[in-house]
């Protein structure tokens, strides 16, 4: 076990509001008991390995910006012990209950598919000595089926049977992994599989495909006895043009079609959301709704750029609304909060890394405290409740239970010689009455 770049930070804590410490939680109180629980067990944050860890700033226009010891090192499985001792030490500082990690980021490919399998079995065990000293654990695993050309043409989704095989047989493993780690869930986001042209793609093969997949991964949960959710995180676009995962509702149509609804839940990340066309508060209500609420990857996008930015989160307005679904929808259970948000090209201290954390709990923390209180005080329910009143009258439910037939509601509807009036939606009010409570 070696000092990392980490290691002589000390302890971040909560101070409250009237602390200037920067590198303080200001909201983030993990222990203070809200709506019957604690904190940090609503929110369960979790650090994203690849973000803070392996990422290394570099783009399309330049080189890698962030350089940390352990990506040079010239035996790189030391390479990822070290990495995975910084891990611990940047989880110890920020004192986050949480880390999510692929098979790629934790351990490089070998030189053979067996070879690529005992690395991410080594360091998994790796991980199990590092969870024993630490309080942080496993919010979910995943594989890394996007990176590698191999994947160029999707994974599950390839025209190649092979590249199919290769897939599933990552997928077991790491799903060994998880459960190895106590891993609360297992993540599933469809890196490449979708489409860049019809010219040359037989979709409903691959979505055939695609199914066959998610398939053989319930039943396997099932076969080992993993105890946590399967989920799939849903994006629309990037990096092909057109994701088969678009969105909530468009994955909660394939699960049907599988019958898989009540097996997968969703993994649902804001900025896939604004990429749909969506904010991040319709795709957590959506899938309340619809029952497959399952866990969130915070971040923000940038609404001026149509590309993932993966900035850590920042807007109070929208993460209020966002935790109210969140709390309208039951919570997360199992699921949590992951920050799948990566410091910029030009943040290349260690300490960028704790200010961005720090930031991202502390306005999740507040959103959710905000979000609390307007759940318990009720207000914004009751303008919904009255809003739709008129349906819980006899003659509301007798129109939604099915016992009219169209020509019976039309016969009535001219007896009664019904008149309805326009009643505003009270929009303005509404804002201001949110707004005022964001302090
Ligand atoms: C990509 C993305 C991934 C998933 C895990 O946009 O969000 O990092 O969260 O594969
Ligand atoms: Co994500």
């Amino acid at each position: 076990m070696s000092e990392s770049i980490f290691s002589h930070f000390p302890t971040v804590k909560y101070e409250g509001l009237d602390s200037t410490n920067p590198l303080a939680y200001r909201h983030y109180d993990a222990d203070k008991v809200v709506l019957g629980k604690p904190l940090k067990e609503h929110l369960r944050f979790a650090v994203a390995y690849w973000h803070s860890l392996a990422m290394n700033g570099s783009d399309p226009f330049g080189a890698p910006t962030i350089v940390r010891p352990w990506m040079t090192h010239p035996d790189a499985m030391q390479g990822a012990r070290d990495k995975a001792d910084a891990a611990f030490d940047l989880f110890r500082v920020l004192d986050l209950p949480f880390y999510c990690f692929h098979d790629r980021d934790i351990v490089h490919e070998g030189s053979s598919l067996s070879e690529t399998l005992k690395n991410l079995h080594t360091m998994a065990d790796y991980l199990q000595e590092k969870q024993e000293s630490s309080k942080t654990r496993l919010l979910w695993g995943t594989a890394n089926l996007f990176s590698h050309p191999r994947f160029m043409a999707g994974a599950a989704t390839n025209p190649d049977p092979e590249v199919f095989l290769w897939s599933a047989t990552t997928i077991k493993h790491c799903m060994d992994v998880t459960a190895q780690l106590g891993g609360s869930n297992y993540v599933l986001w469809g890196g490449r599989e979708g489409y860049e042209t019809l010219l040359n793609t037989d979709m409903k093969q691959e979505l055939g495909q695609f199914g066959r997949m998610l398939q053989l991964v319930v039943d396997y949960k099932h076969r080992i006895g993993f105890k946590g959710q399967i989920l799939i995180e849903p994006k629309p676009k990037e990096p092909t043009a057109h994701q088969y995962d678009f969105d909530t509702a468009t994955v909660y149509g394939f699960l049907k079609q599988h019958g898989l609804e009540s097996e997968v839940k969703l993994n649902l990340e804001a900025n896939h959301a604004l990429l749909a066309g969506h904010s991040f508060e319709h795709e957590i209500a959506t899938a309340a709704d619809l029952g497959i609420l399952g866990s969130l990857d915070i971040n923000r996008g940038d609404p001026l750029l149509g590309w993932d930015t993966d900035q850590f989160p920042n807007d109070l307005y929208s993460m209020t609304l966002s935790m109210y679904h969140v709390l309208r929808g039951g919570g997360l259970g199992v699921g949590g909060m992951n920050f799948d948000a990566r410091i910029r090209r030009q943040s290349i201290d260690p300490e960028d890394l704790l200010h961005a954390h720090v930031g991202g709990a502390d306005l999740c923390a507040h959103a959710f405290l905000l979000a609390a209180r307007m759940w318990e005080d009720g207000a914004l329910k009751q303008v919904i409740d009255n809003r739709y009143a008129g349906w819980q009258t006899a003659e509301g439910q007798n129109l939604l239970s099915g016992k009219l037939s169209l020509e019976q509601i039309a016969d009535k509807a001219e007896k009664d010689n019904i008149n309805p009036q326009p009643k505003s939606g009270g929009q303005e009010k509404l804002e201001n009455l949110f707004l005022r409570q964001l302090r």
